[in-house]
């Protein structure tokens, strides 16, 4: 007669269950992502026993707006660097996003748009050594643009963003500075919808309108006079966010940045592909320095 064995240990282990760092559900503990907030759940392996919890920030935009080539570019940039502000990147997921933005731009190609399904979104935790005081650790998602595009118009249809949100300490909201100097508004009605959410959300920890936020013009190669004064140029480009600044925010800083010295068009496969001219950074750190030593 054949025995078959019974390895009644495996159900043993699911009454285990790992509560989420990010929205705090129980999930299984062979499980790859949160099943509620879709975070990766190594995220909370590596935070486990840590006295101090890591703090966490937001980059919102558009679809299209430099987000995942601005995140890509900053890592390296700060991972190069010796000393204070070093960069080392905690577990093997938060080099996916590095490594693909480096690795497209080497070879003259702009990253792919970041999926909608937060399944699929990248997670960059990382340490930053500090120049007198300890290191700070700090989580970074990559939020797609047309997700919270959709949360803006339809508020808690996507609750994993408004579970996320909840839980970062401040933000940078990004504005295409080549789209506002062309008299496109897209940048600022959205950037505008994005404060009035931010500030009605609902937190039991100090609210958005006093966590730091960073409006950052993002491809000023496009518009140099934002680099003169970026806080003139979104006066004058993006009144409707301007005037929300004011009414709704108390920490707020402006900046202008490139990543690419610009961008060269071109059909592929019947399609209009954008091709990075050289990769110049500019004004990319700054935002950054400013917003991670005020982050709660
Ligand atoms: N001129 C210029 N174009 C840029 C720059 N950074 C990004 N781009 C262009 O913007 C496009 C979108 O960049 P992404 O970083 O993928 O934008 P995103 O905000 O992450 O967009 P989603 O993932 O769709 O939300 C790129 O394919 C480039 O065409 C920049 O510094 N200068
Ligand atoms: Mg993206
Ligand atoms: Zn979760």
């Amino acid at each position: 007669m054949n025995s078959v064995p019974l390895d009644s240990f495996r159900l043993a282990r699911y009454a285990r269950s790992v509560s989420c760092f990010i929205c705090g559900e129980e999930n299984l503990y062979d499980a790859d992502r949160c099943r509620h907030c879709r975070a990766p759940l190594a995220l909370t392996y590596q935070i486990a026993n840590q006295k101090r919890p890591p703090r966490m920030m937001a980059v919102l935009a558009p679809p299209g707006s430099g987000k995942t080539v601005y995140l890509g570019i900053v890592t390296d940039i700060l991972a190069r660097r010796d000393g204070a502000g070093q960069l080392t990147a905690r577990g093997a997921f938060s080099v996916a996003l590095w490594q693909a933005a480096v690795t497209n731009l080497t070879e003259g190609w702009y990253p792919q748009s970041t999926h909608d399904d937060p399944s699929g979104w990248s997670w960059v935790h990382c340490r930053l050594a500090g120049a007198l005081r300890r290191p700070v650790e700090v989580i970074v998602p990559d939020i797609s643009g047309r997700a919270m595009e959709r949360e803006l118009e339809c508020p808690h249809s996507q609750p994993f963003l408004n579970i996320v949100l909840r839980k970062c300490g401040g933000a940078a909201i990004l504005l295409d500075a080549g789209r506002l100097a062309q008299g496109d508004r897209a940048p600022d009605f959205f950037a505008l919808k994005c404060i009035t959410y931010l500030s009605e959300l609902n937190t039991t920890r100090r609210g958005w309108s006093s966590r730091p936020i960073a409006i950052v013009l993002s491809k000023s190669d496009a518009a140099p006079d934002a680099f003169t004064d970026p806080r003139k140029f979104l006066r004058r480009c993006a009144p409707g966010t301007w005037h929300q600044i004011r009414e709704h925010l108390q920490t707020v800083a402006f900046f202008a940045t490139a990543t690419t010295a610009g961008t060269a068009w071109q059909r592929v496969n019947g399609a209009r592909v954008a091709f990075p001219l050289r990769v110049e950074p500019r004004g990319v750190v700054e935002p950054i320095e400013w917003l991670i030593p005020r982050l709660r």
